[in-house]
């Protein structure tokens, strides 16, 4: 009902009696009035007057269904949206209600993140109002150990998004879009299943759209930065989020069809930043240098070590090495 009134208002662009919105939207104006009040206290600027009805003057900047929405062009993805001010890790956040039977497609945000995490346990900064701080519930029928196809097709979104935006987004295979070499994006896909099944995916994916230099720690300076520091533009967060959702419905709905995930695929090929770089491989306990290859269907990296052997990685750590000499 919330979404209607805000279409309504936005619509009309001008004053509209409550009485108009309630014959539209079949509801006492009572139950308007009320539903006003909480628009306002989600930080909806709303002007009321007697006898003039109620005028829109500011929607908040906030990544809710009732503002993500207008921009949304998705059936399965993002049916349900569950949004929160704060929460220590959309990720954690899915894999409890998916437990407890979420749909596919729903999509957990939130504002801000207290305990955001990446891979192995790291942390992952997540500033109030700053980013997308996001996460997908999946329930693909496919065989577990394709899934990690869907990185990749979340990767491809976040591209395919950024470039409707105007913004030239590069791949850091498995998990991380860059611009200008530093890190904006990262992806993680945490996963429940059994042997042959899949009861299902959570991909979280966090954007660093408007941080200043001042919201990362000292320590991420170098190697991390957001759109906003990379274009010197501030950006729509709502705008963007959804862009990533359409798309991610897209390319993910090819993936489950024939589990290849071709386009997806593509495009993190023709936007890799490691194809044809030496590396530093970093898996468990083992470090070696590599040169890459290719990105193959599988989404594997595929690499040829010193001694001219070729592999394929699965997952791990890769390092761009003489870049920039660290390991993200
Ligand atoms: P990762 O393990 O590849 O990267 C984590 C590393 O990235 C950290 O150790 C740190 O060096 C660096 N880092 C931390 N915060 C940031 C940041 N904001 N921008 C750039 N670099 C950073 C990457 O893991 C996967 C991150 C997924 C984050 C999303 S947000 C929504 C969802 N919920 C959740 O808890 N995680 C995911």
């Amino acid at each position: 009902m919330k979404k209607e009134i805000i279409r309504l208002l936005e619509k009309k662009n001008d004053f509209i009696s409550g009485e108009e919105i309630s014959n539209h939207l079949g509801v006492s104006r009572a139950a308007i009035w009320k539903h006003i009040k909480s628009l306002k206290e989600e930080g909806y600027e709303i002007e009321s007057f007697s006898r003039k009805g109620y005028r829109l003057i500011r929607s908040p900047d906030l990544l809710t269904q009732n503002e993500i929405s207008k921009y949304l062009d998705t059936s399965i993805i993002a049916r349900e949206i569950i949004h929160f001010d704060t929460i220590a890790s959309t990720n954690t956040k899915s894999k409890e209600i998916a437990d407890k039977g979420a749909v596919e497609g729903s999509v957990i945000i939130s504002e801000e993140q207290s305990g955001g995490r990446g891979r192995l346990g790291r942390q992952w900064t997540s500033p109030k109002h700053k980013g997308i701080w996001m996460s997908v519930i999946l329930r693909p029928q496919v065989n577990p150990i394709e899934i990690s196809i869907v990185t990749q097709v979340a990767a491809a979104a976040v591209v395919k998004a950024g470039r409707q935006m105007g913004y030239d987004f590069y791949v850091k295979w498995p998990n991380d879009i860059m611009m200008n070499d530093k890190k904006v994006c990262g992806i993680l896909t945490e996963m429940s299943a059994e042997l042959n099944h899949i009861n299902y995916v959570v991909i979280g994916i966090g954007v660093n759209v408007n941080l200043g230099i001042v919201d990362f720690p000292d320590d991420l300076r170098e190697k991390a930065s957001s759109i906003k520091i990379e274009s010197g533009i501030q950006v729509n967060r709502q705008e963007l989020c959804a862009y990533i959702l359409n798309h991610f419905e897209r390319l993910y709905g090819s993936f489950v069809r024939d589990t290849k995930g071709f386009e997806a695929i593509d495009i993190c090929r023709e936007k890799s930043i490691l194809i044809g770089k030496d590396v530093s491989v970093i898996r468990g306990n083992e470090v070696f240098d590599a040169f890459v290859l290719d990105l193959n269907p599988a989404g594997e990296l595929v690499i040829r070590k010193k001694d001219g052997t070729e592999e394929r990685l699965f997952s791990g750590e890769v390092s761009v090495r003489g870049m920039r000499g660290y390991a993200i």
